[in-house]
């Protein structure tokens, strides 16, 4: 199995690549953003709540991410491998995903992080908030929320998988498709 963490910034373009690179090697993407925006647009309990919260730029629970996750990954039991996308963000989710992984006798085999400037997410963010319609696009304060919650609870993360020798910078400005090469020449050195 192929497991690949896909990490960076809100903005660093991680529902972006994690489109082309599922196609590529044939693997479920998951993403708790988009996850969570469908319980919002069907009106349950939790997109009730997750929807004020994700407006204001903060972060869900922990508790209700993981559980989506572990939802998703059992009725994925025969995959090829996974890439998460916007999970995990706190170190507890990262210790959560390690334990389901495990009792599908897998791992994460790499965490691929996109760098883009703080300047440069803003200006993605605020263009695709003119047509996306996501509340927490649309307004600068919202964006440097989430751009402070990323500082604060998920970067940390970046030590969790160095310590675990499977990160890997790749920068996150340029061309979507050489990106894109670049992150498909980092998975195919783990063959
Ligand atoms: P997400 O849905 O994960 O949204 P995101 O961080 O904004 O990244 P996204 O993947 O959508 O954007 P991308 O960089 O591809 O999270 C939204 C919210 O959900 C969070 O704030 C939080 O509240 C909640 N949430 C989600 N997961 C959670 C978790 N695990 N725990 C707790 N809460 C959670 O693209 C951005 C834009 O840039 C696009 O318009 C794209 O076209 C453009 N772009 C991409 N690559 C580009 C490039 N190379 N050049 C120019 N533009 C580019």
């Amino acid at each position: 199995m192929i497991n690949l963490v896909l990490f960076g910034p809100p903005g660093a373009g991680k529902g972006t690549q994690a489109f082309k690179l599922k196609e590529q090697f044939n693997l479920i993407h998951i993403s708790t953003g988009d996850l969570l925006r469908s319980e919002i647009k069907m009106e349950t309990k939790l997109g009730l709540e997750a929807k004020v919260i994700m407006a204001a730029g903060k972060l869900v629970s922990d508790e209700v991410v993981i559980g989506m996750i572990m939802n998703l990954m059992s009725e994925n039991k025969d995959a090829n491998g996974f890439i998460f996308d916007g999970f995990p963000r706190t170190t507890i989710q990262a210790e959560a995903l390690d334990k389901m992984l495990a009792t599908f006798k897998t791992k994460i085999s790499l965490m691929l992080s996109l760098e883009v400037e703080d300047e440069e997410l803003i200006r993605r963010l605020l263009l695709r908030g003119k047509d996306s319609g996501r509340p927490d696009d649309q307004d600068q304060q919202i964006i440097g929320a989430r751009i402070k919650e990323y500082n604060d609870k998920t970067a940390p993360l970046i030590e969790y998988y160095q310590t675990q020798e499977k990160y890997r910078s790749i920068k996150g400005i340029g061309a979507i498709e050489d990106i894109f090469l670049q992150l498909v020449s980092a998975i195919d050195k783990l063959k």
